[in-house]
């Protein structure tokens, strides 16, 4: 059977596994993507750009051309609505079977199936489902094969069929590594930054994250984070070095540095046949100062950790996450002390947040030494236990959060769920956050910050900040824009 995927945006790890899953099953798999330099997600939203570019209709016509058993989209919240688009477009000239998957279509099923142009709808994780479906098409099966047939939803009589996951995949090893190429091929950029993830879930279950609503669909389940052996993931690591393009290796697990154990043994065998600078997200509470040393030894030259907020009150109580700022302070420092540079993410607007707990964060922003402060307004995605809070404190309605369920992700801080007064509040502290992550010294910091508050423009300035910040630090998805221009390419 022949399956074509169709994405936007980034590189997208869950496409690469379920393509290889599907060719070791003896399948064809295409991949149409639009790298969205100038839409989605990117710093240079440009609707004129975009347009000149006319990537939708060129998907559109190259995948009515390839003449598929089954179009996959990968449907994350931003770009649901933009997947959705081009499945209506795809099924009016062809009535090819379209399938959704992707966290999504996870949290909310029922509301993707409400549109007529898709199949079925996948949630969790996709390998085995797919292949499922792949063959039940194959047979030309009735429906009602699939009544049972866990992660595969449908329209069915007057309704859904939703049916549950199966379990998680234990043994990671077993599948086969990434499909790497099948973006590679389109983007050979990509491949100086190699994305990998050495693990599948999170331990920890923060309200505004997508891992809360796995761990609520996965209820029964207490094993939600599963791990690849060292070996396994060096010999992935080791096919792509041999090709001599990778130049830099992203470790893209929710935590990294999780295990200790892991990591013992990992490092020198990372260090000894892989040897490429690495960068990895890491949470304080999963910080010590054994495991930043071996961090540095194998080559780690940034960190990502997210406090998300300096007040101890919205950590616990809106955001859920536990540890003390004294216990944060204390992994920056391990971090720093390692040689490591270190950036951190806060995210403004949380229902309930005050001026009395910006203040706090700043204090605390003033005392950590960290290369960066990365600002974030605070997005709900659905299905999120944040959401439930929110409509309790009225800072959404229902009406906000059905537009959030149907992707349109807008309803962030930033994008009107403040009123004036309270975004002016806000900006001030994102402009004082991210000169702090500039300026070090504490006396020329103290200076500024008196004259920052005084400026006007400051959501204009913090912009700017961010593009000398984002220089500074060599920031992947900046240089990967401005590369992109002229790097070939052989998109969708
Ligand atoms: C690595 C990562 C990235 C990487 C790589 C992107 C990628 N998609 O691989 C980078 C840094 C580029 C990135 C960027 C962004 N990310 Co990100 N990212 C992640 C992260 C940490 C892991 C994803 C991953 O690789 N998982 C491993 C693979 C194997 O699992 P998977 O992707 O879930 O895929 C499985 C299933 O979902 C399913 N499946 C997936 N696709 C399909 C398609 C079909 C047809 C089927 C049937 C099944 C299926 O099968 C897969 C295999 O089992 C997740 C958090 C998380 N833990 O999931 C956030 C996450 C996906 N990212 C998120 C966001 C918001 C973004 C950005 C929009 C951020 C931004 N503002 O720039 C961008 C979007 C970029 C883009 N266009 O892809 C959110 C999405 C939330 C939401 N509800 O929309 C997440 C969930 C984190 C969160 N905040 O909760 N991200
Ligand atoms: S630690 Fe990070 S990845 Fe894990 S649940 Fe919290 S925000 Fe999500």
């Amino acid at each position: 059977m022949k399956i074509v995927f169709i994405y936007s945006g980034a590189e997208n790890l869950g496409i690469e596994y379920i393509s290889s899953f599907l060719k070791s099953k003896g399948h064809e798999v295409h991949l149409l993507f639009d790298p969205a330099v100038f839409s989605g997600d990117s710093f240079v939203n440009s609707k004129l750009f975009s347009k000149i570019q006319n990537i939708d209709a060129r998907i559109i016509a190259k995948a009515i051309e390839l003449k598929p058993d089954i179009v996959g989209f990968s449907a994350y919240t931003g770009n649901y609505r933009w997947c959705l688009n081009i499945a209506q477009e795809i099924k009016k000239i062809a009535n090819i079977p379209i399938v959704f998957g992707g966290v999504h279509t996870t949290a909310v099923p029922e509301k993707v199936l409400a549109n007529a142009c898709i199949d079925f709808a996948i949630i969790g994780e996709g390998e085995y489902a797919v292949l499922d479906l792949i063959e039940h098409l194959q047979k030309g099966d009735k429906i009602e094969a699939l009544l049972d047939t866990p992660n595969i939803c449908f329209r069915y009589q007057d309704g859904f069929r939703i049916n549950l996951p199966r379990p998680y995949i234990q043994n990671l090893d077993a599948l086969p590594f990434p499909d790497k190429m099948l973006f590679y091929e389109k983007v050979p950029l990509l491949e100086k930054q190699y994305y990998i993830t050495t693990s599948r879930g999170c331990p920890y279950s923060c309200t505004y994250c997508s891992n809360d609503m796995y761990h609520q669909i996965y209820c029964k389940e207490n094993n939600h984070v599963r791990r690849r052996s060292p070996d396994n993931v060096i010999e992935e690591l080791m096919f792509f070095k041999q090709r001599g393009k990778v130049k830099f290796i992203s470790f893209v697990d929710d935590v990294f540095t999780f295990s200790q154990s892991w990591l013992e043994e990992f490092i020198p065998k990372y260090k000894s046949k892989i040897g490429l600078p690495f960068f990895c997200n890491v949470h304080p509470l999963a910080v010590t100062e054994r495991k930043a040393q071996l961090l540095k030894e194998g080559g780690c030259g940034l960190v990502t950790m997210g406090v998300q907020s300096g007040s101890e009150r919205i950590r616990a109580e809106v955001f859920k996450r536990q540890g003390s700022n004294d216990k944060i302070a204390e992994s920056v420092a391990h971090i720093r002390n390692a040689g490591i540079k270190i950036s951190v993410d806060n995210i403004f607007g949380a229902p309930s947040e005050t001026e009395e707990d910006l203040i706090v964060s700043f204090d605390l922003y003033k005392k950590l030494k960290t290369d960066r402060i990365l600002t974030f307004w605070l997005t709900y995605y659905p299905r999120t236990s944040i959401i439930d809070l929110a409509l309790k404190n009225n800072c959404l309605s229902k009406q906000m959060v059905e537009d959030i369920e149907q992707g349109y992700a807008g309803y962030t801080h930033g994008t009107g769920s403040v009123n004036k007064e309270q975004a002016t509040m806000y900006y001030k502290y994102e402009l004082l956050f991210h000169i702090r992550s500039l300026v070090h010294s504490r006396k020329l910091f103290n200076v500024l910050s008196k004259i920052a508050i005084f400026m006007p423009f400051k959501h204009l300035i913090t912009r700017i900040i961010i593009v000398i910040n984002a220089l500074a630090n060599k920031d992947s998805k900046f240089f990967y824009l401005l590369n992109y221009i002229w790097a070939p390419k052989n998109t969708p």
